[in-house]
C-alpha cells in the first residue's frame, strides 16, 4: 500500500510489510515472501528521484527482514549506498515512519537536488524565486494552491475578499479555479498526492478565514428568524476523503438558517439513514469526488427507497454530475426528488425549494423529474448506440477480406478539387446534440 499519502493511517504501512515479512520469515519457515515495490511509492507519481529513493530504501529493509522475491521495475531502482546522504536519510524516515514530517522534508530535500542541477544552468534562479509575488491577487492564489505555500495565503485571501462583493465569490472564483489546476495537474501525473495534501492545507486556510465573513453577512442579511428552515444531515459517502467541499456547503446552509448535522467523511450509508430517521432531517446532502463515490450514492438512494424515507435527496461535489445524478441516483430513489447540485451557493436555492410548501415543492419536483427524465433518454440514446459484442464474437467477426482479387476503383477525377456543398447537404453531418445541450 502506498506511503506518504498524508493520511495517518497510511504512515506505517511499510514498516508493516517489513515487519510482516520478518514475523512470516521466523514463525512459519517453509513459506516464501512477495511484494510489489511500486505501490509504496505511489503517492509520488512524477517524481522519480523520490520513488527511485524509496523503492531501494524499501527493498534494501525488506530484503534484510527476509523477503524472498520482489516485483521491480528495474529502471525505478537505486543502489542503497549510493543515494546520496541527506536524500537517503529522509527517505528512510519516511519508509520507517520515524518521523511525521517525513513526507515534505523528503519532498523538500528532493526539490533541492533537483533545484541545484538546474540552477547549474541558470544563475539568475534566485531572483525569479519569488518573482509570483508580483503576480495579480487571483494568479497568486492560484501559485499558492498549485505550490501548497500558505504563507501569504491568508493576506492574498483577504485582499480577493476586499475586490469581491461576495465573500463566498473568493471561494467559488479563484480558490476553486486554483483547486481546478491542482486536479488538473493532479489528473495527468505532474503532481502528487503529498503535494495535493498540501495544497488541500492551503485551501483548508483560505476558507477558514473567509467563514466568519460569510457567516457576519449573513448575520446581516438575517430577519433573525429564530426558527430553522429545515434539519439537513449532510455526509460525504463512503470510501471518499474530501471534506472541504462538503465544508463550505454546511456552513453556507447554515448561514442561511438550516440546521445541519455534518457526518464527516467516509460516512456509511446505514450511518447517513439512520442518523436522517434518528435526528427525524428533511433532507439528506450527499458529497463525492471520487468514482466510486458514484455507485455508493446509487446504493444509499435504493437504500433510502428501500427503507421508505420520504425526504428530498442534494448531490453534490466535484464527480457527481446531473447526467449521473439523472441517469443512476434518481431513478433508485422516487418517494422524493434528488437533486444534483453543482456548487454551494446554488445548495440555498435549490434546499428552499425542496423544502418549500407542499404545492411549491411538488411544482419544482416535477420540473426536475422532467429534465431529468430528458437527460436520462439522451444518456440510453447514445448508450443504446454503443453495445458491445463479446470477445468470442469480435474475433468471429474480424474483417475478412480477399484482397488478392480486389481491383480498387478508379476515382472519377484525379486532382485536388474545391467542394462547396449548401447547408442543407452539410447539416446532415453535424453532430446536434451539444446544441441541444447547452
Ligand atoms: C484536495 C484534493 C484531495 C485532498 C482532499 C483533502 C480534503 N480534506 O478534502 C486529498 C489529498 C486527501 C485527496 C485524496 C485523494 N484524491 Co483528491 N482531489 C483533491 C482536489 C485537488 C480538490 C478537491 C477540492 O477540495 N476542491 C475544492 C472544493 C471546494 O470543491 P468541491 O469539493 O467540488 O465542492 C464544491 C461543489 O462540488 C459543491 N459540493 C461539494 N459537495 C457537495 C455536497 C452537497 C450536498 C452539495 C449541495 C454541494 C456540494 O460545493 C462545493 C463548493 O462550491 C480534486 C480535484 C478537483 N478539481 O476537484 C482531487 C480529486 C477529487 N482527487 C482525486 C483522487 C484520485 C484522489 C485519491 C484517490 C488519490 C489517491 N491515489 O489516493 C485520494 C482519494 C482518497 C479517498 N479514498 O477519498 C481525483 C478523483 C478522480 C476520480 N474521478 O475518481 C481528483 C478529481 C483529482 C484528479 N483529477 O485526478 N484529494
Amino acid at each position: 500500500f502506498a506511503i506518504g499519502t498524508g493520511i495517518e493511517e497510511h504512515q506505517n504501512y511499510a514498516v508493516d510489510f517489513i515487519e510482516a515479512v520478518r514475523w512470516i520469515n521466523e514463525n512459519l519457515p517453509y513459506c516464501s515472501t512477495s511484494g510489489g515495490l511500486s505501490n509504496v511509492s505511489f503517492a509520488f507519481r512524477g517524481n522519480d528521484l523520490v520513488r527511485e529513493a524509496i523503492h531501494t530504501v524499501f527493498l534494501y529493509h525488506a530484503v534484510r527482514a527476509g523477503l524472498t522475491m520482489a516485483i521491480v521495475n528495474a529502471g525505478q531502482l537505486g543502489i542503497y549506498e549510493e543515494i546520496p546522504g541527506p536524500l537517503r536519510e529522509a527517505a528512510e524516515d519516511l519508509v520507517l515512519n520515524r518521523r511525521d514530517d517525513a513526507t515534505e522534508r523528503l519532498l523538500q530535500i528532493a526539490q533541492d537536488f533537483q533545484d541545484r542541477d538546474r540552477e547549474e544552468g541558470d544563475e539568475n534562479n534566485g531572483s525569479q524565486k519569488d518573482a509570483w509575488r508580483e503576480l495579480g491577487v487571483h494568479e497568486r492564489l492560484s501559485h499558492a494552491l498549485v505550490k501548497g505555500i500558505d504563507d501569504f495565503v491568508i493576506d492574498d485571501t483577504e485582499e480577493a475578499r476586499l475586490l469581491a462583493e461576495h465573500p463566498l465569490e473568493v471561494i467559488e472564483g479563484p480558490l476553486m479555479d486554483g483547486m481546478g489546476v491542482v486536479g488538473d495537474l493532479f489528473g495527468s501525473g505532474k503532481m502528487f498526492l503529498p503535494q495535493v495534501v498540501k495544497s488541500a492545507r492551503v485551501m483548508k486556510r483560505a476558507v477558514g478565514h473567509l467563514v466568519p465573513f460569510i457567516e457576519e453577512e449573513k448575520e446581516q442579511g438575517r430577519d433573525h428568524e429564530s426558527s430553522s428552515k429545515g434539519k439537513i444531515v449532510l455526509a460525504t459517502v463512503k470510501g471518499d476523503v474530501h471534506d472541504i467541499g462538503k465544508n463550505i456547503v454546511g456552513v453556507v446552509l447554515q448561514c442561511n438558517n438550516y440546521e445541519i448535522i455534518d457526518l464527516g467523511v467516509m460516512v456509511p450509508a446505514e450511518k447517513i439513514i439512520q442518523t436522517a430517521m434518528d435526528e427525524k432531517a428533511d433532507m439528506i446532502g450527499l458529497s463525492g469526488l471520487i468514482t466510486p463515490s458514484l455507485d455508493e450514492m446509487v446504493y444509499i438512494a435504493e437504500e433510502m427507497q428501500r427503507l421508505g424515507l420520504q425526504i428530498p435527496l442534494m448531490i453534490g461535489g466535484a464527480t457527481t454530475s446531473k447526467a449521473h445524478t439523472a441517469a443512476k441516483i434518481a431513478p433508485a430513489y422516487e418517494n422524493k426528488a434528488t437533486v444534483y447540485v453543482t456548487d454551494a451557493s446554488r445548495a440555498v436555492g435549490v434546499a428552499s425549494n425542496l423544502l418549500a410548501r407542499e404545492s411549491e415543492y411538488e411544482v419544482y419536483a416535477n420540473n426536475i423529474r422532467e429534465e431529468y427524465a430528458l437527460i436520462r433518454n439522451r444518456v440510453e440514446a447514445r448508450r443504446e448506440k454503443r453495445e458491445f459484442l463479446s470477445i468470442m464474437d469480435t474475433r468471429a467477426n474480424a474483417f475478412d477480406f480477399d484482397w488478392e482479387s480486389y481491383e480498387p476503383p478508379r476515382p472519377k477525377e484525379l486532382g485536388v478539387f474545391t467542394i462547396e456543398p449548401g447547408l442543407d447537404i452539410l447539416s446532415e453531418y453535424i453532430d446536434w446534440t451539444p446544441f441541444f445541450m447547452t
